[in-house]
């Protein structure tokens, strides 16, 4: 068969159509995302790259023309010629009046039906069908741009863009969230988290950030936790526990204008009209025992020390209509990494960003222990083995400046902003405990 360069035959995409003249030749490529049969005519909506357009063949114009796009299947992928026309019913206000359709390559019978759309779990068995769907296609779309405006804001900010491995040594953040793995002849980890990676760059770079997925063995069934994850994560020298709060702001602020700018229609569609809330206020900060007693005021069964679970921030989340920090978490609900108040040994210069409404918890962060000594006691502390945490001992010894950093799992974000029933909703294909096809 002969080999067609289909991209070259294209000069037009479907959102070029919308500011076109009428009597305009367009030449589209697509999908066949909808079909409709209507008297003497069928419809059918186009999709491409930037969406959707509506196109019209009438049996007036050719029959042979008018046959072969009857009997097409939808999902087919096409090549068109036509002529671009306004009509008020048309969705944009146009549509192309085809004349000549290449079937580029054809379709069985779509298997996404009503039944399926119903049935979650079905819905992800397929999802390498049903991700092209208008409602994940925009999903998706708002993901790359909350991962592009975070790129943009870190790189004018200053920041260096590295990227980490993923087979480790030994625990960031415990053990019992740890995937184990066969590597030669011994074992190894899957990463939970680049910080260490990125707290040895910041001696080169000062300050760095890495967007590269992250692994917890979490059996906890809840609507925030995969087991793989994307992670942006930055560290940054001679910033404070204080600062770092403050980039996380920033960051967070410009990820929302970013999406109101740039990714406008999709957001739109998903939020029934609405843009994202930009916040213009500085975020709340309260401190951990602050939070513990208003979770206590609402009858939630929780002592000072203890950690929060999904329950725990959706009560606490709910009391808030912006974002906010829950600052100075004691110490043994933090990894050892984390500082210890100077003013209160009982507490850690630690905070996670709370989305509110319910949300929680979508970024956390805080000052590391930069002194050699304090590191060694710490893990000593924790009863973990010194000789697996040499190297990032190691660099304590070298003029190791106070510094901070955070992460932020982009799947949290984006079921926050889109307010999204399950995390699994923002990745293309999610991975579960009882989830690893397709
Ligand atoms: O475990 S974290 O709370 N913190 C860290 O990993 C630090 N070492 C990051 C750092 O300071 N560089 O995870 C950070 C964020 C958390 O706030 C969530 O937004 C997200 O990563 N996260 C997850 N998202 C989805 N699924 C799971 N299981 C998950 N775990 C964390």
């Amino acid at each position: 068969m002969e080999n067609i360069s289909w991209g070259k035959y294209r000069n037009a995409f479907s959102r070029d159509v919308f500011s076109m003249e009428d009597g305009k030749e367009v030449r589209l490529i697509g999908w066949i995302a909808f079909k409709r049969e209507h008297k003497d005519k069928v419809f059918l909506q186009l999709r491409d790259r930037y969406g959707y357009i509506q196109l019209v063949v009438s049996q007036g114009s050719s029959t042979s023309l008018f046959e072969k796009t009857k009997n097409l299947n939808i999902e087919s992928a096409v090549a068109v010629r036509g002529v671009v026309k306004s009509d008020v019913r048309a969705p944009g206000g146009k549509e192309v009046h085809v004349n000549e359709i290449h079937v580029v390559a054809d379709a069985d019978v779509w298997p996404i039906t009503k039944e399926v759309l119903n049935a979650p779990d079905t819905m992800y068995d397929l999802r390498h069908l049903t991700m092209r769907g208008p409602r994940s296609r925009s999903i998706l779309l708002v993901r790359e741009g909350i991962i592009l405006g975070s790129i943009e804001y870190f790189t004018k900010n200053g920041y260096v863009f590295i990227t980490a491995p993923t087979f480790i040594t030994a625990a960031v953040e415990g053990g019992a969230t740890l995937f184990k793995l066969k590597y030669f002849d011994r074992y190894a980890y899957l990463t939970q988290s680049s910080q260490f990676y990125e707290e040895a760059a910041i001696c080169v770079f000062e300050k760095v950030f890495v967007v590269q997925p992250s692994f917890r063995a979490e059996k906890s069934r809840t609507r925030k936790h995969l087991t793989e994850f994307l992670h942006i994560e930055a560290e940054a020298a001679f910033l404070t526990h204080d600062d770092i709060m403050d980039v996380e702001e920033e960051l967070l602020k410009h990820i929302i204008s970013y999406l109101n700018r740039n990714y406008e229609k999709e957001i739109k569609f998903l939020l029934n009209g609405s843009l994202l809330k930009e916040y213009e206020d500085p975020f709340p900060r309260i401190k951990y025992e602050e939070a513990i007693s208003i979770l206590q005021s609402k009858g939630v069964n929780i002592e000072w020390g203890e950690d929060f679970g999904s329950d725990e921030e959706r009560i606490l989340s709910k009391e808030f209509d912006t974002p906010f920090f829950v600052t100075h978490f004691p110490v043994n609900t933090r990894s050892f990494y984390h500082m210890n108040d100077p003013n209160n040994e009982k507490v850690t210069l630690s905070s996670d960003l709370m989305a509110p409404d319910g949300y929680g918890e979508i970024t956390s962060g805080g000052q590391r222990i930069h002194k050699y000594e304090d590191l060694l006691r710490k893990i000593k502390e924790f009863g973990l083995n010194p000789e697996d945490y040499q190297w990032y001992l190691d660099i304590r010894k070298y003029g190791m400046p106070p510094h901070s950093g955070f992460g932020m799992g982009v799947e949290r974000v984006a079921r926050w902003l889109l307010k999204l029933p399950h995390v699994r909703d923002a990745t293309l294909f999610p991975r579960t405990p009882s989830r690893i096809y397709p």
